[in-house]
C-alpha cells in the first residue's frame, strides 16, 4: 500500500477509531455479494415468520452467521477481496500485531427495525486489561446507506475508554455522534470497542452490511 496513504488511515483510524474507505471495493463485487446474500435473507425471513428468533440481534434485526453458508456455497463470499483483503490485512498487522479471524456475519436491520442500544463489541474480559484495539471489523455495506435506510451511529474517540455506563450517554447534554452514510463499494474500518449502534429502518431497500472481523492474540 502506498505508505502516505497508510499513514494517514492509521491516522484516521487512531483519532477518530474508524476511517470510511471510499470506493474500496468495485460494483460488480458489491452486486456479486449483494445476489448471494438476499436469498439467505430471505430464507432467515421465512425461518422468523414461522416464529424462529435465533438469528435476531434486536427486533427485526437478522444477523446471519456466514461460515456454514460460504463452506457449502462458496462463491462471492469467499472472494479474497471480503474476505482476507490484501489491504484490510496490512492494517490490521500495523494496529493489532499477532491477530486471528473473528466472526464473518451479514448484519441485517429490516424494515421497522428500531435504534439498538450504544455498545462497544468488547466482552467482560476486555475490560479488564488497558484500553487497546482487540477488534478490528472490516464492514462492507452491499447496498447504498442513507438516513433513512438504518445506518450505522458511531462516538468517534469513543473507542478510548472503557464502556462499563453506557447508559450515561443518553444523560448527557449532547452527544457528537456520526451517521456512516455510505455508497456501495464504500467500506469501513472500525475499532470494535468504539461505541455504536444500529439506527431505524424507516424506507428503502433492506439494508445488509457484511462483517469480517479480526482479533488481537495476545502472546
Ligand atoms: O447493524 C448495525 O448498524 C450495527 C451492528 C452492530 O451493532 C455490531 O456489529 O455490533
Amino acid at each position: 500500500m502506498d505508505p502516505d496513504l497508510k499513514a494517514s488511515l492509521l491516522y484516521g483510524f487512531k483519532l477518530n477509531g474508524y476511517v470510511v474507505l471510499r470506493g474500496f471495493l468495485p460494483l460488480d463485487l458489491i452486486e456479486s455479494l449483494h445476489a448471494q446474500v438476499l436469498p439467505l435473507l430471505e430464507g432467515s425471513i421465512r425461518r422468523l415468520e414461522k416464529g424462529d428468533g435465533t438469528e435476531l440481534r434486536g427486533p427485526r434485526r437478522i444477523c446471519i452467521d456466514l461460515p456454514p453458508f460460504i463452506k457449502h456455497l462458496g462463491g462471492p463470499l469467499e472472494d479474497p477481496r471480503f474476505r482476507r483483503n490484501p489491504v484490510v490485512e496490512e492494517l490490521a498487522d500495523a494496529v493489532l500485531g499477532k491477530w486471528r479471524y473473528g466472526v464473518t456475519k451479514a448484519e441485517c436491520p429490516l424494515p421497522g427495525s428500531q435504534f439498538m442500544q450504544w455498545h462497544a463489541d468488547s466482552d467482560d474480559e476486555y475490560l479488564e486489561g488497558p484500553v487497546r484495539t482487540e477488534r478490528f471489523t472490516f464492514n462492507v455495506p452491499l447496498v447504498d446507506v442513507n438516513d433513512t435506510n438504518a445506518p450505522m451511529e458511531i462516538v468517534p474517540g469513543s473507542h478510548r475508554m472503557h464502556h462499563v455506563t453506557t447508559f450515561l450517554i443518553d444523560t448527557i447534554e449532547q452527544n457528537h455522534s456520526v451517521k456512516l452514510l455510505t455508497r456501495r463499494g464504500d467500506c469501513i474500518l472500525r475499532d470494535g470497542n468504539m461505541l455504536h449502534r444500529g439506527m431505524p429502518h424507516l424506507a428503502g431497500p433492506v439494508r445488509i452490511m457484511l462483517d469480517q472481523t479480526y482479533r488481537a492474540v495476545e502472546d
